[in-house]
């Protein structure tokens, strides 16, 4: 057994059914021993697709995403996915290759400081050593990824702890034949540093993988929740991406928001965690709903940005605050109840201590109306007339043409974020957007790891037309592995969201224009079926169409050739 089945023996001890690479010698036997074992390998055409893939399958399945990459270029093409896993607290394990042990610091090829690159983007990070640390290394490497506030986790192993030790004693040995005493000296410590990298390697390897650690919030914090919620007479819940770590008990926690009663947003992870037509569910005014709120409830949600770091909430209000992170459980406002601990579990327990009823009727039926009047003005909107398509009508028709089984997967600016209000996830775990470093260029890798997780959902991989231009080129990696889903690129010839703001107040477009690309060709080239789309009458058999592709088993794109509205007028985020 060489160390690439150590490595596939661990991975498929802890649960892992996919492994995310872009090759490289450095690499090679974790790949076949992975192969070997049954555990899928699925080659990328770009590492961060790779990792963005792994970051997904985490989200989706709770077990933590792989991805292997090969030393030096491999593991920095990784950063910026890495990096956006750390925000989105997604955990995975990214293990790279490196030189050989004895080699290190000596100008081998792809040899550099990997462990301080990967230092601040990473939660946990091991250079192993030995063969014998290989296994013990990666059972950390999982239990750190997953316990508290979840993360990604590096793991280096060196091409000399990979292959077999016949091989790796040839490397050493054979191909010095001097016989100075000098190279006697040299030969006997390459012996010394062998038998030291393979001692106790001949004990066949046993996984135990360790239990995660998941933080309970304080029965104290739940009880003075409950107390304070029910004396409060506009409250309001917001869950966040944090609230769906359980992926197992996503269910349980939908029903006991249902229990509460409590008007509910939902962002990142957790949109369509109350399905697509929930009545506690609101969709629009949030800023509004926030000011008149008297009581809030932040489950798994940062005061960042996202909430004008707390000032979308009335200083009079109540708030209250449950997190795995004791950072975020107090950023930029200091809750007057907070629960250190999953908060999933904290909405759970808080609704053990709730009596049912019909507590805030009144309150929820403002809060339904105005989601109304909203809702019907964007009926109005989608209708006004734009070139080509207009984008709003565009994503009403992607929302009528979703399925109970679909999966929507969001990468780009301006478009997506439209998407973002109208189309409505029909249930949990079927929203992926790249979280708080709002990266672009997440879109083939996270639907390629969604596509792979559930199989039998239809993916739904919205695009910008800028973002497409990261990841189209993996429309090779879902032929090659048989991944059948639909791509649409709002495709309005330029980076939108940064042109908007930009031509307004610095009156110059510059580098924010694209063309009107023919990305349904580029798609075509890698053997998938594009689709031009560019008249509003045709925007639903188009969709349906590309639709029946995907069930018919081969990747689409819808081409869509989208016009200028004024939907997203203002929304800046800073
Ligand atoms: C990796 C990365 N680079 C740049 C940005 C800055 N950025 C945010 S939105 C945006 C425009 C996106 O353009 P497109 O995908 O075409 O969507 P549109 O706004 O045009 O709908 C850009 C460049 C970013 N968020 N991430
Ligand atoms: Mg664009």
């Amino acid at each position: 057994m060489h160390g690439g089945d150590r490595v596939a023996l661990a991975l498929q001890a802890h649960g892992v059914r996919f492994v995310f690479t872009l090759t490289g010698g450095h690499i090679a036997p974790i790949l076949v021993g992975c192969r070997q074992r049954g555990i899928r390998v699925i080659d990328t055409r770009h590492e961060a697709t790779a990792v963005f893939a792994a970051d997904a399958t985490a989200r989706l399945s709770g077990i933590p995403g792989v991805a292997v990459v090969t030393a030096g270029p491999g593991v920095t093409n990784t950063i910026t996915a890495i990096k956006n896993a750390q925000m989105a607290q997604s955990p995975l394990v990214l293990i790279g290759g490196a030189a050989a042990t004895a080699l290190r610091g000596r100008g081998a090829l792809q040899d550099i400081d990997q462990m301080s690159i990967m230092q601040s983007i990473t939660k946990w990070r091991r250079s192993v050593g030995r063969v014998q640390e290989i296994v013990p290394a990666l059972e950390e490497a999982f239990y750190q990824s997953r316990s508290g506030v979840p993360g990604p986790v590096f793991v280096e192993l060196p091409i000399d702890l990979l292959y077999d030790e016949q091989l790796v004693r040839q490397w050493y040995g054979l191909k010095r034949s001097g016989r100075s005493p000098a190279q006697w000296v040299v030969q006997r410590y390459l012996d010394w540093w062998v038998n030291r990298l393979f001692a106790g390697a001949q004990n066949q390897p046993v996984v135990t993988p360790r239990l995660v650690d998941v933080p309970d919030p304080e029965d104290r914090a739940v009880r003075a929740a409950a107390l304070r919620l029910v004396q409060s007479q506009r409250p309001l819940l917001l869950a966040g991406s944090q609230a769906m770590l359980d992926t197992a008990s996503v269910d349980a926690l939908a029903g006991a928001i249902t229990r509460l009663g409590v008007p509910t947003y939902l962002s990142g992870m957790a949109r369509g965690l109350l399905g697509a037509n929930h009545p506690l569910q609101m969709r629009h005014r949030r800023r509004e709903a926030l000011r008149e709120a008297d009581l809030v409830i932040l489950a798994g949600v940062p005061c960042d940005f996202r909430l004008d770091y707390g000032n979308h909430i009335a200083r009079s209000a109540t708030l209250i605050a449950a997190n795995r992170s004791c950072t975020d459980l107090t950023l930029n406002r200091r809750p007057d109840i907070a629960a250190l601990g999953d908060p999933a579990r904290f909405v759970r327990m808080l609704a053990e201590r709730v009596l049912p009823g019909e507590h805030w009727k009144e309150w929820i039926d403002r809060l339904r109306q105005r989601d109304a009047v909203r809702d019907a003005e964007i009926v109005r909107q989608a209708a006004e007339p734009t070139a080509y398509v207009n984008p709003v009508h565009l994503c009403r028709v992607i929302n009528e043409t979703l399925s109970d089984r679909s999966i929507i997967v969001a990468d780009g600016g301006d478009f997506v974020a439209t998407a973002s209000y109208i189309v409505r996830p029909p249930r949990p775990l079927s929203w992926l957007d790249p979280g708080p470093f709002g990266t672009l260029g997440v879109g083939a890798g996270f639907a390629l790891g969604a596509k792979l997780c559930r199989p039998d959902a239809d993916v739904w991989l919205l695009y910008g037309d800028g973002s497409a231009g990261y990841s189209l080129v993996e429309f090779d990696t879902f032929m090659r592995h048989n991944i059948p889903l639909v791509a649409v690129v709002g495709n309005d010839a330029g980076w939108t969201q940064i042109a908007r703001e930009q031509v307004e107040i610095l009156h110059d477009d510059v580098a924010t224009v694209l063309a009107y690309s023919d990305y349904d060709r580029v798609v075509g080239g890698f053997g998938a079926v594009g689709y031009r789309l560019d008249d509003p009458e045709l925007a639903e058999e188009t969709l349906s169409q590309a639709r029946q592709i995907a069930l018919q088993g081969k990747p689409a794109l819808v081409n869509a050739l989208i016009g200028k509205t004024d939907f997203r007028k203002g929304s800046i985020s800073m």
